[in-house]
């Protein structure tokens, strides 16, 4: 079995965390990474903060903080929320902190420079004439030339994914002065695209990707690959590491130092376990090694383009095995039209808002990946996650368990009744005869990153635990029958435990709280999730695993918002 490295987008650290991000990429890459954990699979999850770019230094100034200011208050705030939802990072790094993090990007660089891939020109960049500075990526918005869509930041279009600059954009304003931007020519550091446009035809071939993601890349294969700048007239990011008068006061791209924040995470993540950091190369740079990174939309060309060229370029890396690539989540009110999810319309749900209204972290995360947006952007409902909480959750997985185990002590005791094959009627050699099936089904989603069926796999599970009891009724049996009350307890009470090892990937606190429930370890191997009971196993406490959401509570009413 090859180890394992899966990358979550390391998001800018000027801003709070979203159920947007939560989607996009940091939760279905947790599903991903607990299940094969689960495995036994010797896996990492790898993650931290990408601090630099024009983003962060246009927060600063808005907040009246430094870049690194605002970059460590929010990397703070986003590991804290994550950490709430259950995202199990090994490492959460930061590509302002991370100590091998500027080293090794220069050393990339300075790599790629000898080799030659690095062509200096002379280019046009957008400038502000009242404030005499250059203005790189979202210090300006404008009309973007592909696919006209107006008032997009200067790095990258939102609605069409492609990469902008000054030949391709009009009606440009600068964000700093909000007057119209002049341009002016500067002299930068080109990666030609061009060269590698066969190796990244190659490596999507080969690569586990979605078929969206596959058709975007090879749409922008088809129209020609270009020569991208690798750096930038800036002061807040990594220096050149070069030695040319020209070089002066110019940082490596934000995009060119992020995707390396995955390896320097790594050898931080070495670091901090005490091993030696030179260990990243079994993770990096072997054939027993694969990588997975997880990404919203509009990170695709990055991914599968430029960083496949940078790392072809480089040489000593291997490729991704797979770029997993989730579409955007939009939001949409009840009897709304569905929207982007936009913060100054009020539209984000902030991840730590929905805690601090002592919302359940499994309930979102349940919501969140039964309408993962895996093939198209699909819209978060106020009211579905109410729905999806209060029905699957609360009344098909909670009620189960409840009822199950509050009957159980009642009628046979504290002693999980347990069985054997004799006993087993017919309906319930049926029932125990899905376990199988439906754990290979499940894996079988899983291991194909389809995360969104894996969990209907699991939840019509959960249905059919709930129609097997109605139609054994041991409500009814106990009367005249306890021994087949018994057996139909013990086949219940297995499935409580085989369901609390399906749900551990997806709703790791519910899955620890079963698993409490019936007085057993949490599951940490998917092998064994369907062994039946120990024998003289003593049930745990009972407790409430979901409570009822309230729409009072959860959904604006009419008169007090106003909406
Ligand atoms: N920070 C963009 C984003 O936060 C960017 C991702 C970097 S991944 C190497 O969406
Ligand atoms: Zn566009």
């Amino acid at each position: 079995m090859k180890k394992l490295l899966v990358t979550a987008a390391l998001p800018y650290s000027n801003g709070r965390p979203h159920v947007g991000h939560l989607a996009g990429c940091y939760l279905p890459a947790d599903i991903f990474v607990r299940y094969k954990r689960m495995c036994g699979v010797d896996v990492k999850y790898v993650c931290g903060s990408d601090d630099h770019g024009v983003a962060i230094v246009l927060s600063a100034e808005k907040e009246g903080k430094t870049p690194q200011e605002i970059a460590s208050f929010y990397h703070d705030i986003q590991l804290e929320n994550f950490k709430d939802f259950g995202i199990s990072f090994d490492v959460y790094g930061a590509t302002s902190t991370t100590e091998s993090h500027k080293a090794l990007s220069q050393e990339f660089f300075l790599k790629l420079f000898e080799k030659g891939f690095m062509e200096k020109n002379t280019t046009k960049q957008f400038y502000d004439e009242s404030k005499e500075m250059f203005l790189p990526d979202r210090y300006v918005k404008g009309t973007c030339g592909y696919c006209d869509a107006a008032e997009q930041n200067g790095d990258q279009c939102e609605n069409c994914g492609k990469v902008l600059d000054p030949d391709h954009m009009t009606d440009v304003v600068s964000v700093v002065s909000c007057k119209p931007a002049s341009v002016k020519e500067t002299t930068h550091w080109f990666l030609d695209l061009s060269r590698f446009e066969s190796d990244v035809k190659e490596w999507i071939e080969n690569a586990d990707l979605r078929d969206h993601t596959r058709n975007f890349v090879s749409g922008l294969l088809g129209a020609g690959l270009v020569k991208r700048s690798m750096t930038r007239d800036t002061s807040w990011g990594i220096p050149l590491p070069i030695d040319d008068p020209e070089a002066e006061g110019k940082v490596l791209y934000v995009w060119f130092d992020a995707p390396i924040g995955y390896i320097s995470n790594t050898l931080q993540m070495l670091k901090e376990e005490g091993k030696d950091p030179e260990e990243y190369s079994s993770w990096w740079k072997s054939d027993d090694s694969e990588v997975v990174h997880f990404i919203g939309e509009d990170n695709t060309i990055f991914h599968c383009v430029i960083w496949i060229a940078m790392l072809k370029a480089e040489g000593s890396y291997t490729l991704p095995k797979g770029v997993v690539v989730n579409n955007f989540l939009n939001f949409q009110s009840p009897g709304e039209k569905e929207e982007k999810m936009s913060k100054s319309r009020g539209t984000a749900i902030w991840l730590a808002d929905y805690l601090e209204q002592g919302g359940n972290p499994d309930s979102l995360r349940y919501y969140l990946t039964a309408i993962a947006p895996e093939r198209a952007r699909t819209p978060y409902q106020p009211d579905a996650l109410l729905q999806r909480n209060n029905t699957d959750l609360a009344n098909v997985i909670g009620n189960f368990v409840n009822r199950i185990v509050s009957f159980t002590k009642k009628y046979v005791g504290e002693e999980a009744p347990t069985y054997t094959d004799e006993q087993l009627s017919d309906l319930d050699k049926e029932f125990l005869s899905t376990f199988a099936t439906v754990k290979e089904k499940t894996a079988t989603h899983l291991d194909a990153y389809q995360f969104k069926q894996a969990l209907e796999t699991v939840m019509e599970f959960a249905r059919s635990c709930n129609k097997y009891v109605d139609e054994k009724a041991p409500w009814v049996t106990r009367k005249d029958d306890m021994d087949t009350t018994r057996v139909t307890l013990a086949v219940s009470l297995h499935a409580i435990s085989f369901l609390s090892a399906l749900l551990a990937p997806f709703l790791p606190f519910t899955s620890e709280k079963m698993r409490s429930i019936l007085n057993l370890e949490p599951c940490s191997d998917w092998s064994g999730a369907d062994r039946a009971l120990p024998e003289g196993l003593q049930l745990g406490e009972t407790v409430i695993l979901f409570e009822k959401m309230e729409a009072e509570k959860w959904l604006p009413q009419d008169g007090v918002d106003g909406a």
